[in-house]
């Protein structure tokens, strides 16, 4: 069951100014940082608040790390702005399946490694009136100590 809103993933140029402007602007500040090779992209995650299932909601910033990457393809046709939503589940693998049998493609045969260490999967924006859909299950709570469930 899909839970609540796990993130909004924006696609940027530059990593620093978005990640700036979004401190300046609203005081979000980058929460965690990384690189996901297989997704082309290098990322900043802005923690928006805590959520009743002990994960969070974000916004994820992106910018390419490779031309052929789906970002940089679609940064050069749109320009910089939302590039995804993702709903968060206890249960990409369930979820993803029920959403297959109902004839939407689901891009990835098993969900692949997000932010975090969390599990991802995408719904074809085609088949979602055009919006790009991300499900994610996050990493598993450490037994003690970040309160942001990661
Ligand atoms: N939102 C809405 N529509 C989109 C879209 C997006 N983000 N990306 C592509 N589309 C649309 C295009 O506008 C195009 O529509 P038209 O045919 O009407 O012009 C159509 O989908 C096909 O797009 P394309 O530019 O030819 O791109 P591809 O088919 O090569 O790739 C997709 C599209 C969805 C398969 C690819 O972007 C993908 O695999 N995305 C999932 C992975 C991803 O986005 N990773 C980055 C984020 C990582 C993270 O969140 O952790
Ligand atoms: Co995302």
């Amino acid at each position: 069951m899909l839970t609540r809103i796990d993130h909004i993933g924006i696609a940027c140029f530059d990593l620093e100014a978005t990640a700036e402007f979004y401190r300046d602007t609203y005081g979000f500040e980058v929460f965690h940082s990384e690189v996901n090779e297989e997704q082309g992209v290098r990322e900043a995650m802005l923690r928006i608040n805590g959520t009743d299932d002990g994960a969070a909601s974000w916004l994820q910033l992106v910018q390419p790390i490779r031309e052929d990457s789906p970002v940089a393809k679609w940064l050069a046709k749109n320009g910089e702005g939302v590039h995804h939503i993702a709903f968060g589940t206890a249960d990409v693998d369930a979820d993803s399946e029920a959403i297959r049998d109902k004839g939407i493609r689901v891009l990835y045969e098993q969900p692949r490694r997000g932010s975090m260490g969390s599990r991802i999967t995408f719904l074809h924006p085609k088949d979602c009136h055009g919006v790009l859909t991300e499900i994610v299950t996050a990493a598993p709570a450490p037994a003690s100590g970040d309160p942001s469930g990661h």
